[in-house]
């Protein structure tokens, strides 16, 4: 972790944007306006109001949560414009190191619940984090073991607490642990994680305010740094000209109220979440005279990110970043022209603080159109005298949280042809461990490099994995909905026929809840909607379009697997339930495993015509390179949602042959 977030108490919604390249700022809105709207800064206060008038909170109680809960479905989805909605708050609080869940009814203005949930770690908080490095920085053993690695100016060290994941054998059941592994500044100036002091952690009791114990495993020797010489100015190649993604006319797509978007047929309400990122609800496309659904919700749910090393300083390293830190906590502030083009709508996001108030990110959403520069289809006729195409645009809804070493850019893109393209991009810092070996000369290099990558001298990326849950909450035409299979067979063909073989089809629909295992060749999943029929008589149907990906390859009895039991898997069907959004369970952060997605999906319900979520997992084995030094090239993943006997025809057909013309 850099920083975890400090929290500032704020009254503003701002949409700054610069359509034309002039920044523009809209009032803030009261809200909420809608019932997916995230809660107002007014509702934020108003619950946490609410608990300390009941007694159940007090100055020192702090709340790693306090979100929206949602409406029934069915009451959001009969919900239109004008009607009156109710405002329900859900908090998860910490206090005297125990940790609760409470239900606010704000409409009503009263207390519905209140409980303790027994040994739950609720996710990670900035005092915490800021705790148990300031514990580190005053422990006589680690200073000891600072200095004994020869550190004598510990003004320079950067330490950096994490989840302590759970490992077999360890006290993560009694205890709010954190490890704090820390960095000296002074070799890699620009990444603060760039030099670990290695073979040193401090274990932190954070409930009790202790450094719990120290694992020293011994010091990497490295050589005397060199007398300081005058830092290398960078040498850049020359400036180009500029190449950028620019609306000069002003964009097509239209916010308003908390944020309801609409944009060339598509229409969507998002909200950002402290826990999540962004949340997409009543996701549909306007085909013809009808609205049509095509999500109920999607938001990435979990994350897990296991180090592949068995060293103690880094067996516990198997991180879940929406469930111990947080996605939209940890959002980064876009920067325009570099992070989102310039032309971008920024929006502030505004999401509850860990003290009860809220903490702002200024643009920490950007919402963007870009022609890709590819037809989005084309034809040039069979003389070639005549070409008939359209550009492809898109829409960018991007968030990135920057989470420790690492940026996740976030993009969820929308197509003109009905896809929703679902890509994550990360780049940031290599996780790095200090060795001996400068070169793979070295005698150590073979050792050093077991495994990881040399990037640098003394500097061993360690292998990792990032996989990706995503919570898919399709309704295609309504919530009932079948999961189909279609299963790529090939066949042999008789002996009359000049041919061999071919491939077919053999189509089934999948019945039960659980993991979606392949069963064959070459499959392609489908969520239809049985009780409805297109024009030419297909049930209409979303393909889920896998990208290129990896699941995890840890055993099952390695509890770390255990805990993110989805990442196994490519594609999980669960019978929709409300409250059932987390891939690892609610408490990830030192959990034991198994709950989350194995206990939604463990009583094998049906799924066939009912509302059903889909899960994918999206992932990647990153086998660091040294082109991963010095900062990581975006590595981009993507996986989409592709309209399959959906519509009647092309659904980008319509699209216009030329943009508008000037006034
Ligand atoms: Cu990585």
């Amino acid at each position: 972790m850099s920083v975890l977030r400090a929290a500032v108490f704020i009254v503003a919604f701002v949409l700054t944007g610069l359509p034309q390249a002039r920044a523009q700022t809209q009032a803030p809105p009261a809200g909420p306006f809608h019932p997916m709207d995230a809660l107002t800064v007014d509702e934020v206060v108003e619950t946490v109001g609410i608990m300390k008038a009941k007694g159940l909170a007090d100055e020192n109680t702090r709340y790693p949560a306090i979100t929206l809960r949602e409406m029934s479905k069915a009451l959001v989805r009969s919900w239109r414009r004008g009607d009156r909605f109710t405002r329900t708050a859900h908090i998860v609080s910490r206090r005297n190191a125990k940790t609760f869940e409470t239900i606010v009814d704000l409409t009503k203005k009263i207390l519905v619940s209140h409980r303790e949930i027994p040994g739950a770690q609720p996710s990670l908080m900035d005092e915490e984090w800021q705790k148990a490095r300031d514990l580190v920085l005053a422990d006589e053993a680690w200073k000891k073991a600072v200095r004994k690695r020869g550190y004598a100016d510990l003004s320079t060290i950067f330490c950096a607490p994490m989840s302590v994941g759970t490992l077999s054998g360890s006290e993560t059941e009694t205890r709010r642990l954190l490890n704090v592994p820390c960095y000296d500044t002074t070799t890699t100036p620009d990444n603060s994680y760039g030099r670990p002091i290695e073979g040193l952690i401090a274990v932190v009791d954070v409930d009790a305010g202790t450094v719990a114990r120290i694992i020293d495993s011994g010091a990497v020797a490295l050589p005397a740094p060199k007398a300081a010489s005058k830092p290398q100015a960078q040498r850049f190649r020359p400036a180009m000209n500029p190449v950028v993604v620019f609306s000069p006319r002003g964009v097509n797509y239209k916010i308003d109220g908390g944020l309801n978007m609409e944009w060339q047929n598509w229409s969507f309400h998002v909200r950002a979440e402290r826990r999540f990122g962004p949340v997409f609800s009543l996701v549909r496309f306007h085909d013809g005279k009808r609205n049509r659904d095509i999500a109920y919700q999607m938001s990435l749910s979990e994350m897990f990110v296991p180090y592949m090393d068995p060293d103690p300083q880094w067996s516990f390293r198997t991180l879940m970043d929406a469930g111990e830190y947080g996605l939209g906590y940890l959002a980064s502030s876009l920067s325009p022209g570099r992070d989102c083009p310039r032309h971008s709508t920024f929006i502030t996001v505004v999401m509850p603080s860990d003290t009860g108030g809220l903490f702002k990110v200024e643009k920490g959403l950007c919402v963007f159109e870009r022609n890709t520069g590819d037809p989005l289809w084309r034809h040039a006729s069979s003389q070639g005298t005549k070409v008939s195409g359209r550009p492809a645009i898109e829409l960018v809804v991007r968030m990135i949280p920057t989470i420790g070493n690492y940026d996740y850019v976030i993009d969820w893109v929308f197509t003109q042809h009905g896809n929703i393209k679902i890509r994550v991009g990360a780049t940031g810092y290599d996780a790095v461990k200090t060795v001996e070996a400068a070169s793979m000369s070295s005698p150590t290099a073979e050792s050093d490099t077991k495994y990881g990558t040399l990037l640098a001298p003394h500097t061993v990326a360690v292998y990792h994995d990032h996989l990706f849950s995503f919570r898919l909450d399709l309704d295609i035409d309504g919530p009932k909905n079948t999961l189909i299979r279609d299963n790529i067979k090939p066949v042999r063909l008789p002996k009359e026929n000049r041919r061999r073989s071919i491939w077919a089809i053999e189509r089934s629909p999948v019945v039960l809840e659980g993991p979606v295992r392949p069963g064959g060749h070459d499959e392609n999943y489908r969520l239809s909607n049985p009780n409805r029929k297109t024009a030419l008589g297909h049930n209409p149907s979303y393909h889920i379009e896998p990208g290129h990906g990896v699941l995890s390859l840890l055993a099952v009895d390695d509890i770390p697997q255990n805990r993110a039991a989805f990442s196994a898997e490519r594609l999980w069907i669960s019978r929709y339930k409300p409250g059932e959004i987390h891939a690892a369970g609610a408490y990830p952060n030192q959990s034991k495993g198994g709950d989350g997605l194995p206990e939604y999906v463990h009583d094998k319900e049906s799924v066939t015509d009912t509302d059903v979520v889909v899960w994918y997992t999206m992932g990647f084995h990153h086998l660091t390179r040294v082109e991963d030094w010095p900062i990581l090239p975006t590595k981009w993943h993507e996986f989409t949602l592709r309209p399959f006997n959906f519509f009647d025809r092309n659904p980008s057909f319509d699209v216009a042959p030329s943009f508008k013309r000037g006034q």
